[in-house]
C-alpha cells in the first residue's frame, strides 16, 4: 500500500514546474526541491510527476536530489501539463475530494485525472481534488432576459445536478444550506456611466442601508453592454462598449447563492486592480501570482498583511490594459472575502460572502478620476474640511498629565513648527470614561484649550462609542440617559449586552443604527462642547472593539449567526473574536449583518452633534470606515509601527482611501506601536508633510516623537517640510474643494493622473496631490537618494525651479536626510500663501500662483477660499472661486465666484513662472 508522502514543503504556488527538462536546466543545487523522497525515483516515475531528473554523480554526501521542482521566481520552464496549482488551484474550502479515504500521492491522484496541489504551510486539504470547478451551485436563466424599466430582470433557477456535482456530494459533500431555488437579477441602467447588478431572492436578506444618490446624464448611450450566458451554467459579463474589453465575467468560477455562503468568481479586465480594504497591502497594485485572500470585517487589529482591519472597503479600481478604467463596488457588509488568484487564463476575482445579497455597482470612468467621480456621486461626497484641519496636528496616547501635553506643544512652537491642532486622547479622561476629563492628571485642561485657541491652535479629542455601567448613573449622565432612551445593542433575550473596553468596569455598546441613540449620542456630543471646547471630535474602538469575545457573561452561544459555516479568512476564524456576539440584536438587523457598520452608523450622528456642539464646521477622524463613510468622515490608518516598511504602506493606505472616497487620510506620522527613532521620525515628518490628513501621533509607553523632540536637526527638517506644505495650502483646500463638488481625488497615483503610460501602474512610492504636485519621499533606512519616475511631461523641481531633464524614465535623485523631493506638473496653476505658525495667521498673508507651463506654454488651475470654519459655505454660496488660464503668454483670471467679501482685501503678491525659460511674461 502506498504511503502518503509530504512530497513539497513549501508553497506550491511559488515554484515552477519543470516536465521535459532535465540537466540541461541547470538548475542550483540550492534551490532543488526533493520531488521524490520516496523511493523508487527513475527518470520515468519522476517525469511522471512533471518533476526535473538531474542525476547527480556518486558519491553525493549532500543528499542533492536527482528528481526535483525549485523556486523559480523568474526562471520558469513553462507551464505544468494538466492538473496542477498553477492551473487549479482552489482554496481548501472549495476542494471536493477526489481520493476520499485514499492514501494519496502526486501520482496516485494524476492517475485519477485529479488535481493535485499540496499547500502544507495553510493546513489546506485536501490536496487531491476534483479538477475544475464542480457544478455546486449554479444557475440557469428561465427564459430570455425581460425588459423592466431602465433594465433587464433575468430569472434564475438553480441548475441540474451534473455528473460532478453528484460524485462531489458523494465524496465530500460541501453542499451549503439552504442554496436558493430561484433568484433574480435585475440589471439597472442607473446611467450611461453607472450600471447596477442586484442578484436576489424572494426570501427576505439583509440589505445594506446605503443611501445611493441618483446618476445624472440619463443613460441613452450606455458605456457598457451586459451580457448574459446560459451554457451550461448562467453567468454574465460586462462589456465597455467603445472597446469591446470584458470588465467583468462571472463564468470564472462558481456561483453559489445559499443562506450564509454566497460566492461568485469573475475575470476582471486586467491584473491592474486596486483597491479592497482595509488592510495592509504591500502593492497598491495586486499580485494576482500570490494567490491572496483578503477577509473583510471590521476589527481592532493593527496592520498586519492580511488581516482584516477596523474598515470594510469592498471597492476596487480597473485600469484595463488600454489606459481606460471602471470601478466596482460590491454593496455587502457581511464578514466576506476576495481572493485575488492567478488563473491560467487570467486573473480572478473570487468572491465569498455570508450574507445580504449580491449587488454589484460598476461606475465605467473612463479614466480613473471619473471611476471616484462617479462612485462618490453615489455614496456621498465628503465634507470640506476646516481650513485648519488641513494644518500639521499633534496628537500622542499617553501625555498622561498636562505638563507633558503643554510641553509638546510648546516645544513644537519653539522650533518653529506649526501647528494647527492638539489632541487629547482617552488618557484626558476620568477613568477612562467618555465625556470626562481627569482632573487630577489635566487640571485645567478646558483653560488651557482656550489658551491654545487664542494662539490659533484647534483642540481635538477622542470619544470611544461604549459606555461604563460601572458608574453611578445618577453620577454619570451618559449612562443613565442611555438607560432612559434606550440605546444599548441587546441580546437574544432583550437584555443589554456587556463587553469591556478601556474603562475599568463593563460596558454597553451603543446600538448606533437605531434613532434614539443618535439623539442620546448628539445631546451628548452638545453638552459635551461645554465642558471642553472641542472643535473636532475622533471617535475610536468603533469596530466594535471589546476586549472579550462576546459578552462578558458567558461569550456566544453556538449558532449560525455565530459560528456561520462557512468563516471567512479574518483574524481569530471567529466572527465575535474581539467584539460582540453575531446574535446580538441592534435596530438595522442582527450584528451578523451589521456588524461592519457600526462606525459608519456612529459616523452621521457624530459630525451633527460635533457641528451642533461647536458650532462650526469641525472635523470627525473615524477608525471604522464602510462605503460611503466619506461623506461624513476623515481616516487615520490606525495603529500602524514605527518602522521603515510602514512609511511606503502609508503611501498605499492614503491612496486607496482616496479612491474609497475617503480624500481625507492619513497615518501616524513616525508610527504608533513601537518607540519611533530620529532617522525614520525625519523622513516621516517629511513624508507626512504631504499626507492629505497630517498628524504625528504616538501609542502610550513609547518615547515622545513630536517633531521638537528630537533636537534641532529634525526640528527644522520638519519645519522646512511642514512650511512648504502650509505654502501650498490654497491648492491643498482647492482640491478639497473638487472632491466635495466634484468627486475628485485629493492625493492619487501617477497611474491615476497618466493611466496611458503602463510605467505608472507599479508605483506606489511617490504620489500625487492633483494634477500639479509630484511627492517622492525616501521611504527607505540610510539612503539618501530615490529612484522617482517622471511621465512624459514637463515637471519642476519645487525648490529651484529646475526642469527634469529628461521624461518616461526612472532617475535616482540624491535626497540627503533634510530633503523630500517634490516637483511642479507642467500644465498647472497652484494658488499658494505665506506660510506661517498655523493656518489662523497664513490665512491672512498674501497670496501667490505657481504658474508651471506645459509644452504648449499653457497651464490652468484655480483658487477656492472661504472662512474655512463655517458650516454650508459651499452650498450658501459663501465662497471666493478664481480659475486661472495661461495662453499665448497671457495669465487671466477669472473670478467665478464672489460670495466671501473678506477676499477683496487680500492680496496676490508674487507670481512664480517655471518653463518660459528665457521669455518672460
Ligand atoms: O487600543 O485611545 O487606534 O490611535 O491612541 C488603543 C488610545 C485605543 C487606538 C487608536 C489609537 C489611540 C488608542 N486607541
Amino acid at each position: 500500500m502506498q504511503q502518503p508522502v509530504q512530497l513539497l514543503t513549501f508553497n506550491p504556488l511559488n515554484r515552477a514546474r519543470a516536465q521535459g527538462h532535465g540537466c540541461e536546466a541547470n538548475i542550483e543545487d540550492s534551490l532543488k526541491r526533493d520531488c521524490y523522497p520516496d523511493t523508487g525515483a527513475s527518470e520515468e516515475t519522476c517525469r511522471a510527476r512533471d518533476c526535473v531528473w538531474c542525476p547527480v554523480p556518486e558519491p553525493n554526501p549532500e543528499n542533492i536530489p536527482w528528481c526535483f521542482i525549485y523556486d523559480a521566481e523568474g526562471s520558469t520552464p513553462g507551464p505544468l501539463p494538466g492538473y496542477g496549482c498553477e492551473e487549479n488551484y482552489l482554496p481548501g474550502e472549495d476542494r471536493v475530494d477526489c481520493a476520499p479515504g485514499e492514501d494519496t500521492n502526486e501520482v496516485h491522484c494524476r492517475n485519477k485525472n485529479c488535481t493535485w496541489c499540496p499547500y502544507e504551510e495553510d493546513g489546506v486539504t485536501p490536496w487531491c481534488y476534483i479538477p475544475g470547478t464542480p457544478t455546486v451551485g449554479g444557475y440557469n436563466m428561465v427564459g430570455e432576459p425581460i425588459t423592466i424599466t431602465n433594465g433587464l430582470r433575468v430569472n434564475l433557477i438553480k441548475a441540474v445536478a451534473n455528473e460532478s456535482f453528484t460524485f462531489a456530494l458523494q465524496s465530500s459533500p460541501k453542499a451549503w444550506e439552504g442554496e436558493a431555488e430561484t433568484l433574480t437579477l435585475d440589471a439597472e441602467f442607473q446611467s450611461n456611466y453607472r450600471l447596477r447588478v442586484k442578484i436576489y431572492n424572494t426570501t427576505s436578506r439583509f440589505e445594506v442601508p446605503l443611501d445611493v444618490q441618483p446618476a445624472t446624464g440619463g443613460n441613452q448611450n450606455p458605456l457598457y453592454e451586459i451580457e448574459f450566458e446560459n451554457d451550461p451554467l448562467f453567468s454574465f459579463k460586462v462589456v465597455r462598449k467603445s472597446t469591446g474589453t470584458v470588465l467583468f465575467d462571472s463564468s470564472a468560477g462558481q456561483f453559489i447563492y445559499a443562506e450564509q455562503y454566497l460566492t461568485m468568481s469573475w475575470n476582471p479586465a486586467s491584473e491592474n486592480v486596486y483597491g479592497i480594504g482595509e488592510n495592509e497591502q504591500k502593492s497598491f497594485k495586486h499580485d494576482f501570482s500570490k494567490n491572496i485572500t483578503w477577509g473583510l470585517w471590521g476589527r481592532d487589529q493593527p496592520p498586519s498583511f492580511t488581516a482584516n482591519m477596523y474598515g470594510v472597503q469592498p471597492y476596487y479600481t480597473v485600469l484595463e490594459t488600454d489606459g481606460n478604467s471602471h470601478s466596482v463596488a460590491v454593496v455587502n457588509a457581511n464578514a466576506q472575502q476576495f481572493s485575488m488568484l492567478g488563473g491560467a487564463s487570467g486573473p480572478i476575482i473570487k468572491y465569498i460572502t455570508t450574507g445580504g445579497v449580491l449587488d454589484f455597482y460598476f461606475f465605467l470612468g473612463p479614466t480613473p478620476e471619473n471611476t471616484v467621480q462617479q462612485y462618490t456621486e453615489a455614496v456621498g461626497r465628503p465634507q470640506l474640511p476646516p481650513y485648519w484641519a488641513l494644518g500639521f496636528q499633534l496628537c500622542r496616547y499617553g501625555y498622561n498629565n498636562i505638563a507633558n501635553m503643554k510641553a509638546a506643544v510648546d516645544r513644537t512652537a519653539a522650533a518653529g513648527i506649526p501647528q494647527d491642532v492638539q489632541y487629547g486622547d482617552i488618557d484626558i479622561m476620568h477613568k477612562a470614561l467618555d465625556f470626562t476629563y481627569s482632573r487630577e492628571n489635566f487640571p485645567g485642561l478646558p483653560e488651557y484649550i482656550k489658551e491654545i485657541k487664542t494662539k490659533g491652535i484647534k483642540f481635538m479629542t477622542i470619544l470611544d462609542p461604549c459606555i461604563s455601567i460601572g458608574e453611578d448613573p445618577e453620577e454619570y449622565r451618559p449612562l443613565k440617559l442611555g438607560n432612559e432612551m434606550d440605546v444599548w445593542v441587546k441580546n437574544v433575550e432583550g437584555v443589554a449586552v456587556v463587553g469591556r473596553v478601556w474603562p475599568q468596569d463593563p460596558v454597553h455598546f451603543p446600538d448606533y443604527s437605531k434613532n434614539a441613540t443618535k439623539e442620546w449620542w448628539k445631546i451628548l456630543i452638545r453638552e459635551f462642547h461645554d465642558l471642553l471646547e472641542y472643535d473636532g471630535l475622533w471617535i475610536d474602538m468603533n469596530e466594535p472593539a471589546n476586549f472579550v469575545d462576546g459578552d462578558i457573561n458567558g461569550g456566544c452561544t453556538q449558532n449560525n449567526l455565530n459560528n456561520p459555516p462557512f468563516v471567512p479568512q479574518i483574524e481569530g476564524r471567529y466572527l465575535p473574536s474581539k467584539t460582540i456576539c453575531g446574535d446580538h440584536k441592534q435596530e438595522a438587523g442582527n450584528h451578523y449583518d451589521v456588524h461592519s457598520l457600526y462606525g459608519w452608523f456612529q459616523s452621521e450622528p457624530t459630525l451633527t452633534g460635533t457641528r451642533e456642539g461647536s458650532g462650526k464646521r469641525a472635523l470627525v477622524l473615524s477608525r471604522s470606515t464602510f462605503l460611503g463613510s466619506g461623506h461624513w468622515v476623515a481616516h487615520w490608518l490606525g495603529d500602524n509601527w514605527s518602522k521603515w516598511d510602514n512609511l511606503h504602506y502609508s503611501i498605499i493606505g492614503i491612496l486607496q482611501y482616496n479612491q474609497f472616497g475617503v480624500p481625507f487620510a492619513g497615518s501616524d506620522i513616525c508610527g504608533f506601536i513601537g518607540d519611533s527613532n530620529a532617522a525614520l521620525c525625519q523622513r516621516w515628518m517629511e513624508l507626512g508633510a504631504f499626507y492629505p490628513f497630517s498628524r504625528n501621533h504616538n501609542g502610550i509607553d513609547y518615547v515622545d516623537q513630536d517633531p521638537g523632540a528630537w533636537g534641532a536637526a529634525i526640528a527644522e527638517s520638519s519645519k522646512n517640510a511642514l512650511l512648504v506644505r502650509y505654502t501650498l495650502l490654497p491648492y491643498l483646500y482647492t482640491l478639497f474643494f473638487r472632491s466635495v463638488t466634484e468627486g475628485n481625488t485629493v492625493a492619487r497615483a501617477l497611474w491615476h493622473q497618466f493611466p496611458a503610460d503602463p510605467a505608472t501602474r507599479n508605483i506606489d512610492r511617490q504620489f500625487m496631490w492633483g494634477s500639479g504636485l509630484l511627492v517622492t519621499p525616501v521611504l527607505d533606512e540610510g539612503a539618501v537618494s530615490v529612484d522617482g519616475y517622471f511621465p512624459d511631461a514637463r515637471f519642476f523641481n519645487y525648490f529651484d525651479g529646475s526642469e527634469q531633464s529628461s521624461r518616461g524614465e526612472s532617475l535616482t535623485i540624491p535626497t540627503p536626510m533634510d530633503k523630500i523631493n517634490l516637483h511642479i506638473v507642467g500644465g498647472n496653476v497652484l494658488p499658494t500663501q505665506e506660510p506661517a505658525l498655523n493656518t489662523e495667521l497664513s490665512r491672512n498673508n498674501p497670496f501667490g500662483l505657481i504658474v508651471a507651463l506645459d509644452d504648449q506654454g499653457t497651464a490652468s488651475g484655480s483658487l477656492f477660499f472661504d472662512d474655512g470654519d463655517s458650516i454650508g459655505t459651499i452650498e450658501n454660496e459663501e465662497y471666493f472661486l478664481a480659475e486661472f488660464t495661461v495662453t499665448s503668454k497671457t495669465l487671466t483670471s477669472t473670478v467665478v465666484k464672489n460670495g466671501y467679501p473678506e477676499m477683496s482685501q487680500k492680496k496676490v503678491t508674487t507670481v512664480r513662472l517655471l518653463g518660459a525659460g528665457p521669455v518672460v511674461l
